[in-house]
Formats: structure tokens, C-alpha cells, sequence
């Protein structure tokens, strides 16, 4: 298969990157991090991460992908460090990857090589992720917290979170999915589900994060209910790192 392929290849030579989209804070606009994007950086025709993810995760390159993505948002969090710029940097966390023996202990190993603060590092798992089998997810995230390494829930609101599992998750953000964020203004019903989202996350003492913010409308919405971060293309699309140190620069 072509791609899975061109994947082991990028791996092998180091031809993959990751792209950054800013996060801030919904009242004082201030920057609060990152979210790290995986993006294949061969001559190839472009192809993104909702493609070839899966087919890291069909081929068992996930775990080598997923530890790439680690050190490399490590390495750059101390990069811009020394640069002055002090980013939280979220990453993405595959299903598989979370439940691979072992995972807490390669997060443990990286970020004790990297000699980083683990508090700078968050983890995104997405709802079904986690929902699939909830004790071992628990004691997964428990070992992650130990570390002092952040999670949030992903993509919440689309899958199949029963509340009492939700209250029993060790978490520290929840992320209001994207399908409900891009219809606000034009649909009453994510409306009202977008609000009810927050209102849960926030009596669970969760910092909530609304993501596809692609106007101001939903942005000022977001921000009257509630929702204290904010991320999605009408602040910035996903950037290159140097293109993100510029635009943290053009903030101030
Ligand atoms: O920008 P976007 O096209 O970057 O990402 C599409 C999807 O791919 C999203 O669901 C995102 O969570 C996922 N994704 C992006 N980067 C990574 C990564 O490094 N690891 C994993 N597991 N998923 C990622
Ligand atoms: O599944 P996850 O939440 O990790 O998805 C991140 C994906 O969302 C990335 O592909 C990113 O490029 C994309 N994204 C971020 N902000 C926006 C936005 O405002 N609109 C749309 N359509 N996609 C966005
Ligand atoms: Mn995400
Ligand atoms: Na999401």
C-alpha cells in the first residue's frame, strides 16, 4: 500500500513536521498554548492526518509516529523557550497509542530526556477513546497525571460519554467539538447543546475550550457562555513553527 509506504519512508528520514495552532485565552486574548498538528513533509502530494493516521494505526507505525510527535513537540516547546516564548503544546493521542502497553512510561522517558516541565505538555484523547473501556482508560490517565503532564478531552459532545464516567475521568480540560462550535448562528439546536457542554464541563471544574471558531459571532457567543479558550481558523489556521513564533510576536 502506497501510503503506508510513503509513511514508513518520511519516518525513516525524518520527513515528517508538525504544524501549531494558537489557543488563547477568551478574556484576556492572551496566548495559552498549542495544539501540535502531524504533517508528512516529503515531495509527495499533500495528504493530511485524518488519512494517513489511520493507516499508521492499520500498519503499527502509530506508536513510532506517535513518539515522533512527542520528542519533536518537546524539542520545539524548548527551542522557543530559549527564544523566550513559553508555549503549552498539546498533542494529539490515537486510540491504539493510548492503550499501548506502556504509554505513561515512553511519556515519562521523553520528557525526562528533553528536560522539559511536564506541565507544559498536554495530552488530547478523544471521548470514544477513552469511553471504550473506562477503568483502564482511568488508570492510564492517572499515570499521565502523575507525571504532571495535562489532558484534555477531545471532540466531546460526539461520542458516548455517560455523565458518571465523565465526572470519574481525571481531567483537567474539555474541548467542545468542532461540529457544534461551526454552527453556531446558524443552528439553534448545537446552540443549545454547545451551552449545555460548557455548563457540564464547568460544574466539573474542567477549563473548557471551544475549537473551529471560524467567526467572531461564535467566538463572542462562546465567550458569554462561558467557554474559557479558544481555538480555530478565525484567529489562525495551523502554522508552521517559525510562522507561529511570528504571529505569538504580532499578539503583544
Ligand atoms: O489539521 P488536521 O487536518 O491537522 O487534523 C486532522 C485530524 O488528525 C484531527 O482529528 C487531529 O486530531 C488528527 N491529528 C493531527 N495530528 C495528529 C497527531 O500527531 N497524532 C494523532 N494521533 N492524530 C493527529
Ligand atoms: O480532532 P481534532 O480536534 O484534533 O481536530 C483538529 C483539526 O481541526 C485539525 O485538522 C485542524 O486543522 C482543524 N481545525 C482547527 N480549527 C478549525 C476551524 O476553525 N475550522 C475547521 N473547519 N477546522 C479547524
Ligand atoms: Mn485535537
Ligand atoms: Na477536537
Amino acid at each position: 500500500y502506497l501510503l503506508e509506504a510513503r509513511l514508513k519512508q518520511a519516518l525513516k528520514h525524518g520527513r515528517l513536521s508538525l504544524h501549531y495552532q494558537p489557543v488563547i485565552d477568551m478574556d484576556s486574548g492572551m496566548l495559552t498554548g498549542a495544539e501540535a498538528l502531524v504533517r508528512l513533509a516529503d515531495d509527495g502530494q499533500a495528504v493530511g492526518p485524518q488519512a494517513f493516521i489511520p493507516v499508521a494505526e492499520a500498519a503499527g507505525l502509530i506508536g513510532e509516529l506517535g513518539e515522533w510527535v512527542v520528542r519533536e513537540a518537546c524539542r520545539q516547546h524548548d527551542a522557543w523557550l530559549a527564544a523566550g516564548l513559553k508555549v503549552s503544546i498539546a498533542i494529539n493521542v490515537s486510540p491504539l497509542q493510548f492503550r499501548e502497553k506502556g504509554f505513561a512510561e515512553k511519556m515519562k522517558r521523553i520528557i525526562l530526556d528533553a528536560q522539559i516541565e511536564p506541565s507544559f505538555i498536554q495530552i488530547e484523547v478523544t471521548e470514544s477513546a477513552v469511553m471504550e473501556n473506562i477503568d483502564e482508560a482511568i488508570a492510564i490517565l492517572n499515570r499521565i497525571k502523575s507525571l504532571g503532564v495535562k489532558v484534555a478531552l477531545d471532540d466531546f459532545g460526539t461520542g458516548y460519554s455517560s455523565l458518571s464516567h465523565l465526572s470519574s475521568l481525571p481531567l483537567d480540560k474539555l474541548k467542545v467539538d468542532q461540529s457544534f462550535v461551526r454552527r453556531i448562528g446558524c443552528d439553534h439546536s448545537s446552540q443549545l447543546v454547545t451551552e449545555a457542554i460548557i455548563a457540564l464541563g464547568r460544574s466539573l471544574k474542567l477549563e473548557i475550550i471551544g475549537e473551529g471558531i471560524e467567526s467572531e459571532d461564535a467566538f463572542l457567543y462562546l465567550k458569554e457562555h462561558g467557554c474559557n479558550h479558544a481555538q480555530g481558523y478565525w484567529l489562525s489556521r495551523p502554522l508552521p513553527a517559525d510562522q507561529f513564533a511570528e504571529w505569538c510576536t504580532q499578539q503583544i
